[in-house]
């Protein structure tokens, strides 16, 4: 078997023949669209078709017992994209960075400007555990040194009671003790509003809504957010 080596550009679909009858115009449309067909959006505006909001992280606050953390995250360099764009762990919870492609990715983790990991994958199928990085909770910025496309953020929980949004914007948080909490929502931001020098589109600041939640004993509370 004969890998084609992984050049993590968006690649041009090969043309065999000029097609016949378009103008410039068609042709420099084409030059905008990724082999795919449509460019796909960006991983801040997903949404789904009944407006679910995707990579959302919800987390309960102050949570000081109950379940014990068995999260775990691997964090995939897949065909030059962080996959999942959002995570989250729980201090404590094993967080491991995975390479798959076979060409180097540096993923950087800052929890604002301090970095918390900084890790050099040069080999396909390698993985490195970050764990002992995470000492504080926080929304980790992620970054490749290497690639100026890629980004991703981590959101790091003082207590297991957190979830990331899915494809319908659906959560659910299993076994909170009974009590009143604050239960907050995050997400990255989704206007966009420019670029960076590398050539990354920036969105407008994260955005949080904070809710308060009572759940009562072995009961099912439930909560809603909008993002405006
Ligand atoms: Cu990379």
């Amino acid at each position: 078997m004969v890998e084609r080596p992984l050049q993590c550009q968006p690649e041009r679909p090969a043309v065999a023949e000029e097609p016949q009858g378009k103008d410039e115009h068609d042709r420099h449309q084409d030059e905008e669209l990724s082999p795919g067909g449509e460019p796909e959006p960006p991983p801040e505006q997903e949404e789904a078709a009944d407006r679910g909001v995707k990579g959302s992280v919800v987390l309960i606050e102050g949570v000081a017992r109950g379940k014990k953390g068995g999260g775990e995250v691997v964090l995939d360099n897949h065909q030059c994209v962080f996959v999942s764009h959002v995570t989250a762990v729980g201090l404590k919870e094993k967080v491991a960075i995975r390479n798959s492609d076979p060409v180097l990715h540096n993923t950087h983790g800052f929890l604002g400007t301090p970095t918390v990991f900084n890790v050099a994958l040069p080999t396909k199928g390698q993985v490195i555990e970050v764990t002992k990085y995470l000492k504080n909770p926080g929304v980790i910025r992620v970054l490749c040194d290497a690639h100026p496309h890629m980004s991703a953020w981590m959101i790091v929980h003082d207590s297991p009671y957190y979830a990331v949004t899915d494809d319908k914007g659906a959560f659910r948080i299993a076994d909170v003790p009974p009590g009143t909490y604050k239960v907050t929502m995050w997400h990255a931001g989704f206007r966009p509003k420019g670029a960076d020098k590398d050539g990354r589109v920036l969105y407008d600041e994260p955005k949080t809504v904070t809710r308060e939640l009572t759940v009562a004993p072995k009961a099912t509370a439930t909560v809603d957010f909008e993002l405006k």
